[in-house]
């Protein structure tokens, strides 16, 4: 059985009884708190630099729990950790692929990732947010998607301007997954170029009856993550995983992260207080991960 690592930024995971009993002999916890702060939302280049150095002496996990989306830009930190070239296949409400000024966020990994040499291409599958929607497209990496690095297969179909040109460049977007699943995870099988595949959920992208998070949700249910899990193993050699979107309440000492946070959550994301059952659905979908990924489904 392979290791499962929690880089215990939020305490999110670690408070998970079940999770924790459960796979007590297979968890490596790693205590990162001290750094809550300074690596929520956004994460400096030299305090990103110390920490993926860090996150790199324990090696490199098959499955991944790093808490809140918050701290999804830490996913570059392990992606990069594999040599041999391998497709990024990730399920998220967000593209993450806004450019940067900041290089380590949880908004603009994606930007990164598209640029590391070993990564052939990042599938992005659910996306219901809004961000690629209209011109917001245009905010994010547009080079990538026109040179094919990064797809995207949005869960309901969002027409988006990909060029500033004209208005004629609008290109409507969307998986099949929601109207016909197989061909949907067909969709994504075929946008795959390499054996290898690393594969990373962002929690945000289910319906809250699955998940609780602290950005605001699609609508992808659980299940259909799992199904495109099962298939991709079938076919691919999934070389590592990690998931987000565990809830942790946003809290900084810096004021800008404050603001920040303020302006990018929407709807329920700025106010949610979770009762125990709303928590409880990310422990079964973390329990139900694992066992994805482990091909015991
Ligand atoms: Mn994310």
């Amino acid at each position: 059985m392979q290791d499962i690592f929690i880089y215990d930024f939020d305490s999110s995971v670690s408070t998970q009884p079940d999770l924790m009993a459960q796979y007590q002999t297979r968890i490596k916890l790693i205590d990162l708190k001290r750094h809550r702060f300074a690596a929520r939302l956004w994460t400096s280049r030299m305090k990103f630099n110390s920490l993926r150095k860090k996150i790199a002496t324990y090696g490199r996990p098959f499955f991944a729990l790093l808490g809140s989306g918050d701290f999804h830009h830490f996913s570059l930190a392990l992606i990069e950790q594999h040599e041999k070239p391998l497709t990024v296949v990730l399920f998220d409400n967000h593209p993450d692929w806004m450019r940067p000024p900041h290089r380590y966020h949880c908004g603009t990994w994606v930007y990164s990732l598209a640029r590391l040499p070993q990564v052939a291409r990042v599938v992005i599958v659910g996306l219901q947010s809004g961000d690629v929607e209209g011109k917001n497209f245009l905010g994010g990496d547009v080079e990538s998607y026109q040179n094919g690095k990064i797809v995207l297969l949005p869960f309901s179909r969002v027409a988006a301007q990909i060029s500033t040109q004209t208005e004629a460049n609008i290109v409507s977007l969307v998986s099949q997954l929601e109207t016909n699943i197989a061909d949907g995870i067909r969709e994504i099988m075929d946008a795959i170029p390499t054996d290898d595949v690393y594969i990373s959920v962002d929690k945000d992208c289910m319906h809250p009856d699955d998940a609780c998070t602290n950005w605001e949700q699609g609508t992808m249910p659980l299940a259909t993550v799992l199904k495109c899990i099962a298939a991709i193993r079938t076919k691919y050699k999934v070389v590592g995983a990690d998931t987000v979107g565990d809830y942790s309440p946003p809290a900084f000492r810096s004021p800008f992260k404050y603001i920040s946070s303020w302006l990018d959550r929407r709807g329920d994301a700025k106010s949610l207080q979770p009762s125990s059952a709303m928590l409880q659905r990310n422990q079964i979908a973390n329990l139900k991960l694992i066992q994805a990924f482990d091909g015991i489904a």
